[in-house]
């Protein structure tokens, strides 16, 4: 059986997944790991399952023009011709009447190559085009982009660490991080075990026992949604006031850890941050707290390996800060086997060349999260541009984005809005034009990992199903049709970009690159930022003093916010009691994968909610509720598990939406509940601790 390098290229850290796809009759058959990327280097279960998406039923074959009203689903077939010089005419159109800037990008990444990335093609495109309005921050980790530029400067790029460094630790804290899962990088979870087999400990902190903390970990920590930073000041509070931190270390690589120190331990005047103040916050008991501080000290190294969950909610800044702080404090800041507190994705991968982005205009800009906002309330709302089309490729924004009733809402409002895809998912429903992109066996290109030194590669494995091309093709067709083609493409074909990528790379052995699908960079333990930790005079970091800014007047400035890190609550409201966390399926990426049978036949998909809440609410396993708030209501069937934090409910996102004529979400789509107000500091998401209500419905009688 003739099988090919690929790597699936999807946005899960799986597009760092070396894997081998098997090909017979023209058709892709079974996805294998490829050997040559050695024994902690390995694919997943969603690559594994490409093959069903790859030859799904429902995939979109030839170009659609919608026929029906916005969001109705009903479409009609047209020619490549006619749905190309549709799609110019219209955009070229609102260009005309308005300006580049109402058009509003809606680039993500359903792709991630360094040339078929549909985020990197659409920012390209639309710099020719003439500009755009562009979406700052990002659904991933929005508060985190924002504050460790505060705290680390231009040195944050550099402040994750390889994931073999993992097997040095003697601790590792999984902090908000499912890495069996949502494995940050595909060498993750076999680095893992492998520090779990050499003995080290490993703690989850998570308000759900998740697979990791089922299976590969030593001590869950049930801790109430979005109250890390509460923990982590406690945690402080123990190292300081028992005499546990290594505080020489930490003050003299930071500014501020003073002021810090003195608010933790309640000595300007306000309450102590101590575990018994932390407990009722967090759901946590002091004694658990105070436990898991001490073990943390004694342990050397310790590596605090932060998920990105523990930032997208409410004030999401203040526990990446803390977890720095943390690190400091501890003196395992960029000591192998430690980390610096940030990302293990922070660390540039080898050098390769990948599709440029001209600099374009100046465009105008808004934070993500707020874009369906903008275009319902454009300038006179106070937003930089009023949006009169929308042009998404490699998104499902409807679905994925906070407050989905506003966003279909915003989709009824423009003029105009495109997109590419393989699938006619929610938003695609929504658009005016629907043309069916090629999928990542159709396209060759180079794979860049979030996290590792090394590079995959993937040759075209097959031809586009159907009428379907490949995003570049189709962007190449528009931009002729809109007369910057040229400037678009520089002339060359994918197989000429993918070589230029190549030339300008670190790569020495392209032939055996290109056979064997990896290359792997001399480097393979890198620890972000350990020449700062080890000599911080000789190695200043990008940040104004050179060290890490614990204290930050700017974000202070900037933001309005205490310039220290600190717990800042989010608002209650008696109405809202339980907490939604909303994390990711094994099963698909994001929204992906949501469409089709036999994925969802893998977990059926309900709301969890532990047995004593359910009980208080005279609620049985497998009854249908409502889950709801000021946002919107969703009807799904609920499972209890005690296998979560008691006033938490659990809601995997991604599924499809299935709106009713009332507006009540039908098939348990997440962001049905979740509101476009941001973090304070940056207007980043909040899809975790979201406030909820679950209730009853009254049972349907039996036919007699
Ligand atoms: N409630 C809740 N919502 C969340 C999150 C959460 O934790 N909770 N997480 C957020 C996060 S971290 C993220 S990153 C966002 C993701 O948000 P999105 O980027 O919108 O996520 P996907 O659902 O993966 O949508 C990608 C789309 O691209 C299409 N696609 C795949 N490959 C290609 C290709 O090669 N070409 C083209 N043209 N299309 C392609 C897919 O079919 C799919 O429809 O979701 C966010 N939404
Ligand atoms: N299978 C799969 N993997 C993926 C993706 C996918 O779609 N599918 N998407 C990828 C993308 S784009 C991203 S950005 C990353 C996202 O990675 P994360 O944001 O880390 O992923 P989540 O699944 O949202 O959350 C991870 C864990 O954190 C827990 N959690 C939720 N809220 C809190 C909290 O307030 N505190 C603490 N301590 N824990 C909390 C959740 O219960 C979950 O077990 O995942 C990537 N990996
Ligand atoms: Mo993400």
């Amino acid at each position: 059986m003739p099988s090919y390098p690929f790597f699936c290229g999807k946005d899960c850290g799986g597009d760092a997944c070396p894997l081998l796809a098997e090909v017979s009759g023209g058709q892709v058959t079974r996805i294998r790991h490829n050997p040559a990327a050695g024994p902690h280097l390995k694919g997943c279960r969603r690559g594994f399952d490409m093959p069903l998406w790859q030859n799904a039923p429902d995939r979109l074959l030839t170009p659609l023009i919608r026929v029906g009203p916005r969001g109705s689903g009903q479409f009609r077939e047209a020619s490549w011709d006619e749905a190309l010089g549709l799609a110019a005419e219209r955009l070229g159109e609102v260009r005309a009447k308005y300006g580049p800037q109402a058009v509003l990008n809606q680039g993500s990444a359903g792709d991630t190559g360094a040339l078929h990335c549909t985020y990197t093609l659409l920012n390209r495109f639309l710099a020719l085009f003439g500009g755009c309005t562009r979406l700052t921050g990002s659904y991933s980790a929005g508060a985190a982009g924002f504050i460790l530029p505060y705290l680390l400067g231009s040195s944050a790029r550099e402040a994750g660490f390889d994931p073999a460094t993992m097997r040095h630790a003697a601790m590792i804290i999984l902090w908000g991080a499912n890495l069996l899962e949502t494995r940050m990088g595909a060498e993750v979870p076999h680095r893992l075990a492998e520090a779990r087999r050499r003995g080290a400990q490993v703690v989850v902190i998570d308000p759900r026992r998740s697979a990791t903390a089922q299976r590969a970990a030593d001590w869950w920590i049930a801790i109430r949604p979005g109250t890390d930073a509460a923990m982590m000041l406690a945690v402080l509070h123990v190292l300081l006031s028992e005499g546990l931190a290594r505080r020489e270390f930490a003050l003299r690589r930071s500014v501020g850890f003073d002021l810090l120190e003195r608010c933790v331990l309640g000595l300007d005047g306000g309450q102590a941050r101590s575990p018994e103040w932390a407990a009722p916050i967090c759901g946590v008991s002091a004694e658990e707290i105070a436990r898991f501080a001490r073990a943390y000290a004694s342990a050397d190294p310790a590596m605090l390996f932060p998920g990105y969950s523990i930032q997208r909610v409410h004030a999401g800044e203040e526990p990446m800060r803390l977890a720095v702080a943390l690190q400091l404090a501890t003196g395992n800041f960029g000591k192998t086997g430690g980390s610096t507190g940030a990302p293990n994705s922070y660390l540039p991968g080898p050098r390769v060349g990948r599709l440029p982005v001209p600099p374009g205009p100046e465009q105008p800009s808004l934070p993500l999260l707020r874009w369906p906002d903008a275009v319902l309330e454009g300038r006179a709302g106070g937003y930089p541009a009023d949006i009169r089309a929308i042009y998404c490729l490699g998104s499902n924004f409807i679905n994925q984005g906070a407050d989905i009733r506003k966003n279909i809402a915003a989709f009824q409002k423009v003029d105009f809005a495109i997109c590419h895809d393989s699938f006619l998912t929610p938003t695609a429903r929504c658009c005016d034009v629907v043309l069916p992109s090629a999928t990542a066996f159709e396209k060759e290109d180079i794979g860049l990992p979030w996290a590792g030194n090394y590079l995959l590669y993937r040759p075209r494995i097959v031809a586009p199903r159907g009428q379907a091309r490949t995003d570049y093709e189709i962007l190449c067709e528009l931009a002729d049709r809109l007369g910057f083609g040229e400037a678009f493409s520089e002339g060359l074909d994918e197989a000429g970009w993918v070589q230029r990528f190549l030339d300008e790379s670190e790569v020495a052995d392209q032939a055996g690159f290109r056979a064997s699908g990896i290359y792997q960079a001399p480097e393979q333990e890198r620890t972000g930022l350990a020449d700062f930790a080890r000599d911080p005079l000789a190695h200043p970091l990008g940040t104004p003093s050179g060290l890490v800014e614990i204290a930050s007047s700017r974000f202070a400035a900037d933001t309005g916010l205490p310039a220290i890190p600190s717990w800042q609550p989010a608002p209650e409201d008696p109405r809202y009691p339980l907490r939604l966390v909303t994390p990711k399926s094994p099963h698909r990426i994001h929204s992906q994968g949501s469409n089709l049978p036999e994925i969802q036949k893998k977990a059926a998909h309900a709301i969890e909610m532990h047995p004593a809440d359910a009980a208080r609410r005279g609620i049985q396993d497998g009854a249908e509720v409502r889950m709801f708030n000021e946002t919107g209501e969703i009807r799904l069937r609920v499972r209890l598990s005690a296998g979560m934090a008691e006033g938490v409910v659990c809601l995997p996102e991604g599924v499809w939406l299935v709106m009713d004529e009332q507006g009540i979400e039908r098939a348990g789509s997440a962001n049905a509940l979740t509101a476009t107000t941001g973090t304070p500091a940056s207007q980043s998401p909040i899809m975790h601790g979201v406030a909820v209500e679950v209730s009853p419905l009254p049972q349907r009688q039996a036919c007699p």
